[in-house]
């Protein structure tokens, strides 16, 4: 088996959509892949919910709970590595992690941003986006590197920015488009 282990902070709707995809086209049965575990760094995360309603292995790591960013980032390679994973996929995942982890892990940590990088790197983008006037937005899916959001593209989609667009609007949009590219980006970088 391949194992993904997916990271989140939030919602999680992200990591529903793989969840959901994987049981629909069979990943199990066709390639071999499986959603092991899902890991956030907030107990009150309502994807762990979801995760735990589809029998999938939850943990929880309080980066508040660790002296540093480096103890933060160790015991969470540490819990990742427990399941021995072919990729490890962040999905609304909020902490920057240290060079070190992104070393661990590299050609096999991937990432969707909410933004047409390399534009709007960082948070706030869907804001930073009607702010500059753009008429278009939508996410990226990119290998992480030590350096924030500037990894290899692996997939990108695009919406229309609206006029009277507010960020939640716009983040919506953007949103649904993230629940069709990330299961397929995902996909294909395990069958590269
Ligand atoms: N880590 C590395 N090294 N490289 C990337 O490309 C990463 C990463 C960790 C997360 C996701 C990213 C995004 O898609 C991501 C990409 C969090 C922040 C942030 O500022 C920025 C970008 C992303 C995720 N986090 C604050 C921090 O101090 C905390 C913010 C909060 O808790 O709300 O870590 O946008
Ligand atoms: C998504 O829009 C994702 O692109 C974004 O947060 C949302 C998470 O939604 N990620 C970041 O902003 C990373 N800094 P989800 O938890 O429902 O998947």
């Amino acid at each position: 088996m391949k194992n993904i282990v997916i990271l989140i902070s939030g919602g999680g709707s992200n990591m529903a959509a793989i969840v959901r995809t994987a049981g629909q086209q069979n990943w199990a049965s066709r390639h071999g892949i499986r959603v092991a575990a899902v890991l956030s760094n907030k107990a009150d995360a309502k994807g762990l919910g979801i995760a735990r309603e589809q029998g999938i292995a939850t943990q929880v790591l309080d980066h508040k709970a660790y002296a540093s960013r480096e103890a933060f980032d160790a015991a969470l390679a540490q819990a990742i590595d427990a399941h021995e994973p072919a990729l490890v996929v962040l999905a609304g995942f909020m902490r920057i992690l240290t060079p070190g982890f992104v070393d661990h892990f590299a050609g096999r940590l991937v990432n969707i941003h909410p933004s047409l990088l390399p534009a709007f790197t960082g948070l706030h983008t869907h804001q930073r986006a009607i702010e500059a006037g753009c008429k278009f937005a939508g996410c990226t899916v990119h290998l992480v590197t030590a350096e924030l959001d500037v990894g290899p593209i692996l997939d990108q989609a695009v919406v229309p920015v609206l006029p009277g667009d507010t960020a939640e609007g716009l983040a919506a949009r953007v949103l649904t488009q993230e629940h069709l590219i990330y299961p397929r980006a995902v996909l294909a970088h395990l069958l590269r």
